[in-house]
C-alpha cells in the first residue's frame, strides 16, 4: 500500500506536520521549475557569490509561501543578507538553502533544497533542531526528513511524494568516501586518512553537490567530508544552512557528524557565514578520523 507524506506525518505535532506539508509542495513547483531558470544572474548572495535566476526564483518561492503559513517567525536564507522577519506569532525559525549546489546546473548536476526547522530562536545550537529535510533533485525528486525519530526517505509521484523507505541507517561498514576541496590543500592527516581508506577499499563518489554526495553514503555507508584545508582552515560548507541540517539526518540515521573534534551539532554558531570542516558518516569511520586527527 502506497504511504503518502500525510499519512507518514500522521504521529507528528500538527503545526510542525503543516508546515513539512507546506515546503514540500513548494519544493514540488522548484521540481518543475528548474529547466526555465538554469541561467546566472547579476546578483551575489550573502557568501559573495553569484546566484543563479534558480537561487533567487526559490528564494522568493520560499518566503512568499512560507510567510502564509503564519507559522513561521524568521527565514534565514542562503540568499538573504539578514533575516527576513515573518511573524512574532510564528511558532518555528526557519533556515533554507534553497536550492544548494547551483554552481552544478551548467551541467545538469544534482541540486537540492535543505532546511531546517527551530522551534528555538536561531541562531542557535543545530541540536535544538526539531527537523531537518532536503529535497533531491536527482533523477527522481526525493525528499529526506527526521523530526527526531529516524530517517525517512519519499519519492515525489504524479500523486504526491510517497513513502519509499523508513528508519533509513547508514549500511556497514560503509563503501563509499567522497572529499571535496583539492588534494594539495588536505591538510597531511586528512591525506593520509583518505589513503588508508582507499586502501580499505572505499570507492570515490564526489560530484561536487553536497546532498548528492551525503546521499550515497546514506545509501551504501561510509564518509563524506570537506575537510579544514591549508587554504581555508574553516573549510567550504556552511554551519546553519548546509552542515547542520544534514548532520542531524545523519546522526538520526545512527551515523556520526563532526567537526574533526567534536558533532557539528554542537558548535555555537556566531554568525550566519560560519563556516565549518565537515565530516559525516559510519560512527567507526567519524572516530577513526577523529582520532587520527588528535593524534601527534
Ligand atoms: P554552490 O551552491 O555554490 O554550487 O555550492 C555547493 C556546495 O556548497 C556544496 O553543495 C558542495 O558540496 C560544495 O559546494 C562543493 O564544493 P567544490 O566545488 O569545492 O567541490
Amino acid at each position: 500500500m502506497m504511504v503518502t507524506l500525510r499519512d507518514h506525518l500522521g504521529g507528528v505535532r500538527a503545526d510542525l506536520a503543516s508546515l513539512i506539508l507546506k515546503i514540500c509542495e513548494i519544493c514540488d513547483i522548484i521540481s518543475d521549475g528548474i529547466a526555465y531558470r538554469m541561467g546566472r544572474a547579476e546578483t551575489r548572495n550573502i557568501f559573495e557569490e553569484f546566484q543563479t535566476t534558480l537561487d533567487i526564483w526559490a528564494d522568493n518561492l520560499f518566503i512568499e509561501e512560507l510567510a502564509r503559513t503564519g507559522l513561521v517567525r524568521t527565514i534565514f536564507s542562503e540568499e538573504q543578507h539578514k533575516p527576513v522577519r515573518i511573524d512574532d506569532y510564528g511558532v518555528f525559525d526557519v533556515a533554507i538553502d534553497p536550492v544548494d549546489g547551483s554552481s552544478n546546473l551548467r551541467s545538469n548536476n544534482l541540486v537540492a533544497s535543505i532546511i531546517s526547522i527551530y522551534e528555538k530562536r536561531m541562531p542557535t545550537k543545530g541540536r535544538d533542531q526539531i527537523a531537518s529535510m532536503y529535497i533531491l533533485y536527482g533523477p527522481v525528486t526525493s525528499m529526506v526528513y527526521t523530526v527526531g525519530e529516524g530517517v525517512h526517505e519519499l519519492l515525489r509521484t504524479k500523486e504526491g511524494f510517497m513513502l519509499s523507505r523508513e528508519n533509513l541507517e547508514l549500511p556497514e561498514p560503509g563503501e563509499l568516501y567522497s572529499v571535496g576541496g583539492l588534494r594539495k590543500d588536505w591538510p597531511t592527516k586528512i591525506k593520509a586518512y583518505i589513503e588508508k581508506l582507499e586502501g580499505e577499499g572505499l570507492k570515490l563518489r564526489y560530484g561536487g553537490s553536497l546532498v548528492g554526495d551525503l546521499n550515497q553514503i546514506l545509501h551504501y555507508g561510509g564518509i563524506y567530508a570537506y575537510p579544514t584545508l591549508t587554504s581555508s582552515p574553516e573549510g567550504k560548507l556552511r554551519l546553519i544552512f548546509e552542515s547542520n541540517p544534514v548532520a542531524y539526518i545523519v546522526e538520526q540515521a545512527g551515523g556520526s557528524s563532526s567537526d574533526g573534534e567534536k558533532s557539528i551539532l554542537d558548535i555555537e554558531p556566531e554568525g550566519l557565514t560560519q563556516r565549518t570542516p565537515t565530516y559525516l558518516g559510519n560512527k567507526r569511520l567519524i572516530r577513526k578520523l577523529e582520532k587520527d586527527l588528535k593524534d601527534p
